[in-house]
């Protein structure tokens, strides 16, 4: 490959026809274009290898036969220990407002100052190639390539962490990850060795509340919320410091999936999370994120009745407003996964000057960590040479050769030096804007390994949680702690849990001890009662409808107008709609003409959509009717919440899909997002309705549904 290609990197515009423009270069100059081998050689054929006689044995003189292999052999890197399963996209963050009263952070500066950014998405349990819609975190992990050096804020879709001091961490993943005898479960936490690890470890709570929430189940990463978790300090340029809490604010609202709908997903699409965020770039509908503060100054540093360095606790918002402080947009995919990626390597002590670290001791323990699992993962101290690693700002240091040196280095590489002129020098010389330099913060203290007093309580928050859930997410929670303790072998776990719950919440504890078939534990008195309403995702919808994709189920005699009509209103709103036939190809409408197919139904679910309508049409609904893919469809679109709407005959599949009928036919079906039009409903107006259903996201209300 020529030194052009090799070179592609951040700041290279998209490859749109990159496939096109080489064969065009190849044949306009086949010099610079041949295949050839690593040195520069061209190669006349890559797909036989230099034998003795063309049915003799394989020579050794192949250079080129053992170079293609052994470059092969050694193309994997160790996938990362715990967030293996990621896909990211690059785009640009932009400040609203100067923040210089709080932080010099460069980036933060200025009103409409553009940073790139590569943002990394990713689940925590599973393997590379394990399925996108399990239960588990998500990692929100942003790189911000500013001009004062590369910042990056590598947080979760969790504002709380299972453990608050980084010593745990190698425990807790171990107990998380697939178990160690016979390497399961691929993806997730329903197993006993996480279980019994949470049970014993009562810090965990209040992120299991989280885990078994449906935030551990997003519909996608960009309906999801971020969060840094950490306290971390703005610092300005005369050193004085605020703590600040990160939230990233999905533009779209904060949706989920139902359990149900997320294993079925796992085997219709195990890219489902990834092909989203892919498709939704591609097609410029660039996902968008603020980026918000909670701002505490130092002298209220212990004015809450949790400590401010306890990862496992929230400031909530209620109690200090999140200020909105710039917006984030992913616009741009990657070219080469590997080489992006998987590549990108994070790492919390990556700050700039005006932001800086707080003592959680879990912050602290990363802030070695993944300096340390870059150097195993990407083979060396030189990955941050590596295009999507490498910041804008310019890098000067002694630091020298090891593997994959990129960089041929002149002159001198010791300080001081009078012989390469003295330089690099100390940035702090000339006292200017720009340089880091660490808080000064007085430490004093005696060498002890004791965690505080002050992180001891486990339950408050947890039950601060259950408290603001809306009545359908807490279902959610107990379905969830049932199946994954249901998962749970050892019956000694399961007690332990479940007695671990009744510090949150009797009920909780009640119902899920009453699904994992052990006694009910005593109630605990004294357990929290307070809320926050930010907290429920009912308060999170969002606004609009953009990207929704709704499933139009047709056959030969579908009423097309109406198809067309209703595709008109609901695309100008943002939405996606797709017709789904059994076969691919088109149909013929009723008025005879010809309606395309975009989707072969064999090959879609109703899973992958968030509503779906069935127009009239008597021979079309007859044939939908027949057909158990399409029955199936609206049954299960049904038991997982999503609105459906239905025109004239298409009633049909209603009944044939024995959905509840007082339900579907009544007069409530409206409220459970259950949409009738008769012979005189005109389209657009049932497009509009469908609309505002698919606006609410889910009717976790409706009778009759799968959690
Ligand atoms: Fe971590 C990866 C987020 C605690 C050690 N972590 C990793 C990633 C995210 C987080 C998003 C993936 C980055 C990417 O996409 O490449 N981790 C968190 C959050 C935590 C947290 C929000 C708690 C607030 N992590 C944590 C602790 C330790 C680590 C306490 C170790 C002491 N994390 C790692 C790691 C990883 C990692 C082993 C694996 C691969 C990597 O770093 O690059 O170093």
């Amino acid at each position: 490959m020529s030194a052009h290609h090799q070179s592609a990197g951040r700041g290279d515009p998209p490859a749109q026809d990159a496939k096109d423009q080489q064969l065009a270069r190849f044949r306009a100059a086949p010099e610079h274009d041949a295949l050839t081998t690593d040195q520069g050689v061209r190669v006349d054929d890559t797909d036989n290898a230099l034998r003795a006689g063309t049915r003799g044995p394989t020579l050794l003189e192949d250079f080129h036969n053992r170079e293609k292999l052994t470059h092969f052999d050694h193309e994997r890197i160790p996938e990362r220990v715990v967030h293996a399963r990621g896909a990211g996209a690059y785009g640009y963050f932009e400040a609203y407002e100067p923040l210089t009263e709080y932080t010099c952070a460069d980036f933060l500066a200025e009103a409409g100052r553009r940073t790139p950014v590569f943002v990394r998405f990713s689940t925590v349990q599973g393997p590379r190639g394990s399925a996108d819609t399990v239960r588990d975190v998500r990692g929100f992990a942003t790189k911000f390539y500013t001009r004062e050096g590369n910042y990056d804020l590598v947080g979760n879709n969790m504002p709380v962490f299972f453990i608050q001091d980084a010593i745990k961490f190698p425990d807790f993943v171990h107990a998380v990850k697939m178990e160690p005898d016979n390497e399961m479960p691929t993806g997730g936490t329903a197993h006993d060795t996480f279980w019994d690890f949470a049970s014993l470890q009562p810090e965990t709570t209040h992120m299991l509340m989280w885990a078994m929430s449906d935030r551990a189940i997003p519909r996608s990463f960009r309906m999801m919320q971020g969060f840094g978790v950490h306290t971390f300090r703005f610092v300005t340029a005369d050193g004085r410091g605020t703590f600040v809490k990160f939230h990233w604010k999905p533009k779209l609202g904060v949706h989920s999936q139902v359990w149900d709908e997320a294993q079925i997903t796992a085997g219709r699409d195990p890219d489902y999370h990834r092909r989203d965020l892919w498709e939704a770039i591609e097609s410029g509908e660039y996902p968008e994120w603020e980026l918000g503060v909670q701002l505490v100054p130092e002298e209220d540093e212990f004015s809450f009745d949790f400590d401010l360095l306890d990862a496992t606790k929230i400031i909530p918002e209620e109690q200090v407003p999140v200020r909105p402080i710039g917006r984030l947009v992913l616009d741009r995919n990657p070219q080469n996964f590997f080489a992006e990626t998987e590549q990108v390597a994070f790492h919390t002590a990556n700050v700039v000057p005006g932001i800086d670290f707080t003592n959680d001791p879990l912050l602290q323990g990363r802030n070695f960590s993944y300096l340390d699992t870059q150097l195993i993962r990407l083979g060396g101290p030189n990955f941050s040479q590596l295009p999507v690693n490498r910041p804008l700002a310019d890098v000067n240091h002694n630091h020298r050769d090891g593997f994959g040196q990129q960089v041929i280095h002149p002159g001198t590489n010791y300080f001081p030096n009078s012989l390469g002129g003295g330089c690099p020098a100390h940035a702090g010389a000339g006292g200017g804007a720009g340089v880091f330099r660490h808080y000064a913060q007085r430490v004093d203290g005696e060498k002890i390994r004791v965690r505080s007093d002050s992180f001891q309580d486990h339950y408050s928050q947890a039950a601060l949680f259950w408290n603001s859930m809306a009545d359908w997410e807490r279902r959610h929670i107990v379905e969830a702690f049932r199946f994954e303790l249901g998962k749970v072998g050892s019956t000694q776990v399961r007690e332990r849990m479940v007695g671990n719950l009744a510090n949150v919440n009797a009920q909780l504890a009640e119902m899920v001890a009453d699904g994992v078939g052990v006694a009910a534990p005593q109630p605990v008195s004294g357990v929290s009662t307070a809320s926050s309403p930010a907290l429920s995702q009912e308060n999170l919808l969002g606004e609009g409808i953009r990207t929704r994709k709704v499933a139009v189920l047709a056959a030969d005699g579908t009423d097309a107008g109406q198809v067309t009509a209703v595709r008109e209103r609901l695309t100008a709103q943002g939405a996606i709609v797709e017709v789904l036939a059994a076969k691919d190809g088109s149909v013929r409408g009723s008025d005879g003409g010809g309606l395309d197919v975009d989707r072969a139904l064999p090959t879609m679910a109703s899973v992958l959509y968030d509503a779906v309508l069935v127009p009239d049409g008597k021979e079309a609904v007859a044939a939908l009717a027949a057909d158990p893919a399409a029955v199936r469809f609206v049954e299960e679109a049904y038991r997982h919440g999503k609105p459906i709407a239905v025109l004239g005959e298409g009633t049909r599949l209603l009944t044939e899909a024995k959905l509840p009928e007082e339900v579907v036919l009544g007069e409530s079906a409206p409220d459970f997002g259950v949409l009738t039009g008769n012979g005189t409903t005109a389209p657009g107006d049932l497009a509009d309705a469908l609309a505002t259903a698919l606006g609410r996201h889910r009717f976790p209300r409706r009778p009759g549904l799968l959690n």
